[in-house]
């Protein structure tokens, strides 16, 4: 049947009405309709030996225009709305935004399903569906509040399998509802699951903001990813998730494995699970447990598990590698307790070396050292950041187990990350090359070739013009915002950590305003772009919040400036906005303390859309550096041994850093003192301001004054050279060319390779 047809039944038999009659939401809900089940028809891809890739966070994205695209049927659909004077665009901006993930870690496994379905490999995701997401942010007196999101609708791609596991807690059970999104094979036949549990009866939302009762576990369980963790309720609510996904999700291999007609004994033969971050680590104990259960002795169990799991290490930040106290666990799953407790004794008379322990001598669990002693592959997601876990972090661990460390520079999927949302680019690539790069993302390389097409360079920076444009309509539409598409958009959007060093960025801002009031005008005027969500209990992460609200509002308030700076700052950064703010960006931040940002994933879309990195030697950064060459990238700043060296010392806080040294080189002490100005106490919260002032001077953990000079160094060049239209569209290019490295096909060809076997 023609899709005209099918759309006009659908249509008729859910609203009682034909499409052009719809609405935009109905015209949604009926490709919806369409598209999910066309996906959900799909077998999936056969195989001896099926990955399954657990994590805490899947951060999807809006699937329907994804999904068309996979299904082959979007000009199609663009087509036929059209012909019914009707937009996709705009039906499409109907469909909410899942809200299960956070930042690059979710997004990352988002990226790996769309490439493990469009390499035909048997693949599925295991999560949890939070009805509630991370937050919802809203900017109120320059601040960041969180509310719910209630992202879920009746109509949804979420599909009920009628499948149900048990789950065992201390004292209690709960039923573990399992609910599918299909996850279609881009160019070929097949589908994979993302399989997301949930509790039997969801709490409704809560009252006020996003406080709830974190004791009940029963309806909240699923309510929010990482609820605040900063009491112990929220601790063990974190506890009781973990937990919940992974006890739900073994049981599920499990069955599927005796559904496969495979025993239990032949587990590591028949399955691999990719364990994405700790958070789902007790999935090692777990398996071990049903095993036990199934018959199999604890040695043979273990065996089998370790031959079977897989872990991946996402972060160096000693804060976020996670350690619960065994009491937790034996409180919210006794039955875990005895096996950890093996599992140490075990890893104790493997290696007597504490540093090695699983359980210290607090009684905490560390669990990425459960995963490593208990899996067959450690990786790290870029190549520095795999030096660093061999060399530094987990030099230990790495003494003991050479064979099980490997790096997999992460990458992202470029047929959401430029097909889908740079269509202008696309065609323009498609009028240059084989269109064939969207599965074989390499081919972009045949760009190289156009570097003197004075043409090509010309409908380049065409192409950006019109999506600057774009981005300007829809934050003046979304928040009032008016801003000059003529200017340099430079644009840094991801999670809020010091580390990433946001702070840094508003520095700059600030010199620019201060030499403006000095008479002294910029060569052409910037826009300096931010989007990021703080963690709701991280307090230096909300105030760097206020302060970039405050500067836009000082800059927006003074005619004198705002020709030259503006400050705008995306309220609720998502993954929608993502797909509209990469592609209008020139200058693209990613200006981490070196050695902290495990490997970034936001440089690599910018790069692909045609912006030119502005950055430390940290994460993959570093590798596209090699990849461009030095004319085709800006970097700066102190190098990660250095670094790390800075780390170890003698001052009072274990550092040899002096950040006082720092911040009285005449260049930096005005940018640090305006925090406490005049002017912008009158507009900020003096109580926010002065303490973020001390935090920088006095302590500055992360880092942004050691940086600071040469960061405005390399930004002033930056911006001169952005005159030079020409070479500045040659940089372009070349990063367009140079971005297939980054395409998570490759990244999951080279899993499937070196750790997983699959097919
Ligand atoms: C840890 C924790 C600890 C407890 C509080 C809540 C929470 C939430 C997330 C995490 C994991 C942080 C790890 C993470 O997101 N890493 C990012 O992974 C990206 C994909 O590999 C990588 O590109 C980023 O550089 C890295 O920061």
């Amino acid at each position: 049947m023609q899709l005209n047809e099918q759309l006009y039944q659908l249509t008729q038999r859910h609203f009682g009405r034909s499409p052009d009659q719809c609405d935009d939401k109905q015209l949604y809900q009926a490709l919806l309709l369409l598209t999910g089940q066309m996906a959900q028809d799909r077998p999936a891809p056969a195989g001896e030996k099926k990955l399954y890739y657990f994590s805490a966070e899947f951060l999807m994205g809006k699937l329907l225009s994804n999904n068309l695209l996979a299904l082959g049927l979007h000009d199609q659909a663009r087509e036929l709305l059209a012909s019914l004077g009707r937009d996709l665009g705009t039906v499409e901006s109907m469909e909410p935004e899942p809200s299960l993930g956070n930042g690059g870690l979710g997004r990352l496994a988002a990226c790996f399903l769309d490439s493990i379905a469009a390499l035909g490999l048997p693949g599925d995701g295991v999560g949890l569906n939070y009805h509630y997401g991370l937050f919802k942010q809203e900017f109120h007196q320059n601040r960041q509040t969180e509310s719910p999101d209630p992202w879920l609708e009746p109509d949804s791609w979420l599909i009920p399998t009628g499948r149900a596991f048990t789950v065992p807690f201390g004292g209690f059970e709960l039923k573990a509802v399992l609910y599918d999104i299909a996850i279609p094979g881009a160019g070929n036949g097949y589908a994979n699951r993302l399989h997301l549990f949930d509790v039997e009866e969801p709490a409704p939302q809560p009252w006020v903001g996003i406080k709830f009762d974190k004791g009940d576990i029963p309806h909240h369980l699923t309510s929010f990813l990482y609820p605040d963790d900063s009491d112990q309720a929220g601790r063990l609510l974190r506890v009781y998730q973990q937990y919940f996904l992974v006890s739900a999700g073994a049981q599920l291999i499990l069955a599927e494995l005796e559904e496969r007609g495979f025993s239990p004994e032949t587990l590591a033969d028949h399955v691999v699970v990719q364990i994405n971050d700790t958070h789902p680590s007790m999935v090692i104990p777990e398996l071990i447990r049903l095993l036990t259960q199934r018959g199999l002795s604890m040695d043979e169990a273990i065996g089998q598990v370790s031959r079977a799991c897989a872990y991946t290490n996402h972060t160096i930040l000693a804060e976020a590698l996670e350690k619960w106290p065994l009491a937790f666990i034996e409180k919210v799953a006794p039955q875990l307790a005895p096996i950890i407790r093996e599992l140490d004794q075990r890893a104790k008379a493997a290696s007597a070396d504490p540093r090695t322990a699983i359980l210290d001598t607090e009684n905490r669990v560390h669990m990425a050292h459960m995963d490593i002693h208990y899996g067959f592959s450690v990786n790290g997601v870029a190549a520095l950041h795999t030096e660093i876990l061999k060399n530094t972090e987990l030099r230990h661990f790495y003494d003991l187990y050479p064979e099980k460390f490997n790096n997999k520079t992460n990458g992202v999927t470029l047929r959401r990350w430029l097909e889908a949302c740079n269509p202008g680019l696309s065609a323009l690539i498609d009028s240059c090359i084989d269109p064939g790069w969207r599965r074989d993302a390499q081919k972009l390389e045949g760009l190289l070739a156009f570097q003197e097409d004075q043409a090509v360079l010309d409908r380049l920076l065409a192409v950006k013009q019109e999506s600057k444009n774009q981005l300007c309509r829809l934050l003046w539409a979304a928040q009032g915002v008016e801003l000059d598409p003529q200017s340099v958009f430079d644009i840094q959007v991801k999670r809020l950590h010091e580390y990433k060093r946001q702070q840094m960025n508003a520095l700059y801002v600030i010199r620019k305003y201060l030499e403006i009031k000095a008479g002294n005008l910029p060569e052409r005027p910037v826009t300096v772009l931010f989007g990021a969500k703080a963690a709701p209990a991280y307090v230096m992460a909300k105030r760097i919040i206020h302060l970039i609200l405050c500067l836009q509002q000082l800059i927006d308030g003074d005619p004198q400036v705002r020709p030259w700076l503006r400050v705008a700052m995306v309220e609720n950064y998502n993954v929608t906005w993502a797909e509209r703010l990469i592609p209008a960006c020139d200058i693209s931040e990613q200006i981490s303390l070196a050695s902290k940002e495990a490997s970034g994933t936001g440089n690599m879309k910018f790069m692909a859309n045609g912006a030119v990195t502005l950055g430390t030697l940290d994460g993959a950064n570093v590798e596209i550096a090699q990849l461009v060459g030095p004319e085709n990238i800006y970097t700066f700043g102190a190098h990660s041994d250095q670094v790390i060296q800075l780390y170890q010392g003698e001052e009072p806080d274990g550092r040899s850093y002096r950040p006082l040294e720092h911040y009285h080189q005449p260049g930096v002490e005005p940018l640090v003192d305006f925090l406490v100005s005049p002017e912008l106490l009158a507009i900020g919260d003096p109580a926010e301001l002065s303490a973020l002032w001390k935090d920088m001077k006095g302590k500055d953990w992360f880092m942004a004054l050691l940086d600071v000079e040469d960061y405005i160094a390399a930004k002033d060049r930056c911006l001169r050279d952005y005159g030079d239209r020409r070479a500045w569209a040659r940089k372009m290019l070349v990063n367009i060319a140079k971005s297939g490295y980054f395409s998570s096909d490759r990244v999951i060809r080279q899993y499937n390779q070196d750790i997983w076997h699959l097919n």
